[in-house]
């Protein structure tokens, strides 16, 4: 499908709280050149509606709870729930995605592989499946 849900690690502490983290090579396998986070997003608020053509990512919620929607073009769709701060997922390319709020201000952070690029980005459903049929063509021939 394109994704993976991920523990992150954490170190504990019984009264000062709990630390998390995440590594390149040890839990991504890629560099991050950004990291972006959307706050003050109010409950039922749906954003999202793109795919990107390169961008690798790794999504978390540190506080709250928000569905991931993702959809790879060639029929498999499924929807994730992110609502504690140790789960993650880690998206490839390529995958249509929306996020819906379940909860007034749930934050979503984004740690991400390149800098920020709208040619990037597709968005417009229609042309994502063209992208995904012209791609999964160009692997099948070799071209
Ligand atoms: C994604 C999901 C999970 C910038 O100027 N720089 C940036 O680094 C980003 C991420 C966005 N922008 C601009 C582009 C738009 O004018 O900020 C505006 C809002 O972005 P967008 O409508 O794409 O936001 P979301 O929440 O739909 O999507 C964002 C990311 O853009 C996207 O990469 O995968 O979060």
């Amino acid at each position: 499908m394109g994704y993976k849900v991920i523990n992150i690690q954490h170190k504990d502490t019984l009264s000062s709280g709990n630390l998390l983290f995440f590594e390149t090579g040890t839990d991504i396998d890629f560099e991050i050149k950004r990291v972006y986070y959307i706050v003050n997003v109010p409950k039922n608020i749906r954003r999202g509606a793109h795919a990107h053509k390169q961008l690798k990512q790794i999504l978390f919620c540190p506080f709250g709870s928000i569905d991931i929607s993702l959809d790879n073009g060639s029929g498999d769709k499924s929807v994730i729930t992110l609502s504690s701060p140790d789960k993650a997922i880690i998206l490839m390319p390529c995958i249509w995605r929306d996020m819906i709020w379940n909860i007034d201000n749930s934050v979503l952070c984004v740690a991400v592989s390149d800098t920020y690029d709208e040619n990037d980005y597709i968005r417009n459903y229609p042309e994502f499946l063209i992208y995904v049929r012209e791609n999964d063509e160009q692997k099948s021939t070799g071209i």
